[in-house]
């Protein structure tokens, strides 16, 4: 394992990329168009290849940047490559500079000392590494029916890497948390665009925070972090949804409460219910901040409307994880849920890395395959074939269908 060191004693820079880039129209950055899995939502997207670091990706929006991961990259590894791994920033005011040796992480609040850890110092903690998946809490929101509003994404804003930094717990020791403390909150270098706006901040409650596998890592995939991905620290939080994986991390504070703050207590919230669903329409109910994923699987090797072979071995591949556990089972079906054929799992990374896994589909009828894959995870949580709702479009959980033509 390289150095930390090396992750963090260069610079990384965007230019006046990202001030520019919000100027010019959209179509000025992108050309080929992908078609995404929609039904009543419009499918075409434009890909992009205009941002720094980053390869073809599906442009949701240019500013601030929403940069969707075609599904096609997850068939070729099970570590999403750090190229083409999704991009999503809340507000459009992000550095597009920084100085590694000037960056400093400050700790403060209900603490012994306060601290201004310059990131020779985060080094020196001890090093560790973990493979997880880091999911936006609005993935696959383009295909809530009906319809709800947010970022349209299919389901490529996620990403499975290596991530190798400091355990969060250590830092906390050093800076020795008081008696009295409830949570964490934690803010990066990105600000609102409008004064007045609420700054993009999160908080875990100080168990979560201490736990040994909350990590402030500074590398991905063996590299530094792409800028914006997050460059030079990111908070991860395996196992659950990526809101809280807060990049850029500049600011740890310790609370003697809950925090209290938009993003908290208005935003990011789902209906206190299994796998936060209700009925469209439905009011009322209590909500609570989002916190662990749940299970899902993706066929990676084909795409809605293909055309496959019919009367020979469909061999088909795809990924899938647990949510906030590793997998125990993924399942296929090739009749829409009348029957199930187990699937083989790949190599077990880590029980909040992606699992690939392959089943083969004998002999398909000609006619409309309707293709199911549903994973089981570790703790016996097994995907709903029924749809998953609510008004946010957070959480989506249910078995997803997949239709080919077998000719
Ligand atoms: N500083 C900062 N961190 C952030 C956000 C943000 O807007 N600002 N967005 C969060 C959300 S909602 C998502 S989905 C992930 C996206 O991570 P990625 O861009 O590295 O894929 O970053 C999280 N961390
Ligand atoms: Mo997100």
């Amino acid at each position: 394992m390289s150095r930390p060191s090396m992750f963090l004693s260069r610079r990384a820079v965007l230019g006046s990329f990202l001030a520019t880039v919000g100027g010019l129209p959209i179509d000025a950055t992108a050309s080929p168009e992908i078609q995404l899995p929609f039904r009543s939502n419009p499918r075409q997207r434009a890909l992009t290849t205009a941002f720094p670091g980053k390869g073809s990706m599906i442009l949701q929006r240019a500013r601030p940047p929403l940069l969707e991961t075609p599904l096609e990259v997850f068939d070729h590894s099970v570590l999403t490559p750090n190229d083409r791994f999704f991009v999503r920033w809340h507000w459009a005011v992000i550095p597009t500079e920084i100085d590694a040796a000037a960056f400093r992480l400050r700790v403060y609040g209900l603490v012994e000392r306060a601290l201004s850890l310059s990131l020779d110092e985060i080094a020196r903690l001890p090093q560790v590494e973990i493979v997880a998946v880091n999911q936006c809490s609005g993935n696959s929101r383009g295909l809530f029916e009906p319809r709800v509003p947010g970022a349209q994404w299919a389901h490529g804003s996620m990403g499975n890497a290596r991530w190798t930094g400091v355990r969060l717990k250590d830092i906390l020791d050093r800076a020795g948390v008081r008696a009295g403390a409830a949570q964490v909150r934690f803010d990066g270098l990105d600000e609102p665009v409008v004064p007045g706006a609420p700054d993009f901040r999160k908080s875990l409650d100080i168990d979560h925070a201490r736990t040994d596998e909350i990590m402030v890592a500074y590398a991905m995939n063996g590299d530094q972090l792409p800028l914006l991905n997050g460059f030079p620290l990111r908070l991860v939080v395996p196992g659950w949804y990526s809101t809280y994986w807060v990049k850029m991390l500049s600011d740890i504070e310790v609370l003697d409460q809950a925090d209290e703050q938009f993003w908290m207590k208005t935003a990011y919230r789902v209906p206190d219910t299994l796998g936060g669903s209700v009925r469209p329409g439905e009011t009322g109910y209590p909500t609570v901040p989002i916190s662990r994923m749940v299970p899902r699987a993706f066929l990676t090797n084909v795409a809605p409307g293909d055309t496959v072979e019919a009367g020979s071995p469909l061999a088909l591949r795809g990924i899938a994880f647990g949510g906030d556990c590793g997998v125990k089972a993924v399942t296929l079906s090739g009749d829409g849920g009348r029957t199930w054929l187990p699937a083989r799992l790949g190599t077990d990374e880590g029980r909040y890395s992606f699992r690939r896994f392959e089943v083969v589909l004998p002999m398909p009828a000609v006619g409309e395959l309707s293709l199911m894959v549903r994973c089981t995870n570790a703790q016996g949580v097994v995907q709903p074939l029924e749809p998953t709702w609510n008004p946010n479009g957070f959480m989506r959980g249910e078995v997803e269908t997949l239709s080919v033509t077998a000719t």
